[in-house]
């Protein structure tokens, strides 16, 4: 179950990734540490997810399949779905300012809550631990 909640622990190749996003360099370096911590709490197909970072609080409510609207810490909004691939979660958005497609997923591997980032040939991973 991904239920509970979840600190970010390391980043791979995640300063890359936002430069493919178009992130500069000041915002990359602070969001790098940011501190994200997510609580995830799923009944059925229904997510609440809380996000808490050194940029903002906020809560997002989704169920897997439905579209819905989700905008980054700088502004860029995004709209999409997660689905649930086998027990894996799986995220398809696209920009709204320029069309083009990220792709995200949740998976647990031994305890940890790995989440994957793809855009425009680049990837990315945010590693998380309970707590
Ligand atoms: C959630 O489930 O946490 C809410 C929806 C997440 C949508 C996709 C998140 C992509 C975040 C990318 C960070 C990019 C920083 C440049």
């Amino acid at each position: 179950t991904y239920n509970g909640s979840w600190k970010v622990d390391r980043n791979e190749n995640y300063e890359k990734f936002m430069e493919q996003m178009g992130i500069n360099m000041v915002k990359r370096k602070l969001a790098a540490h940011d501190n994200l911590k997510i609580t995830l709490e799923q009944t059925g197909d229904k997510f609440i997810v809380k996000e808490v970072s050194a940029f903002r609080t906020l809560d997002i409510e989704f169920t897997l399949g439905v579209n819905f609207e989700y905008s980054l810490a700088d502004g860029t909004e995004l709209s999409g779905s997660w689905v649930m691939e086998g027990d894996m979660l799986k995220g398809t958005f696209s920009r709204k300012d320029n069309g083009k497609v990220l792709i995200t997923t949740r998976k647990i591997v031994d305890g940890e809550l790995v989440q994957t980032y793809n855009y425009e040939g680049v990837d990315a991973k945010r590693i998380f631990k309970r707590g």
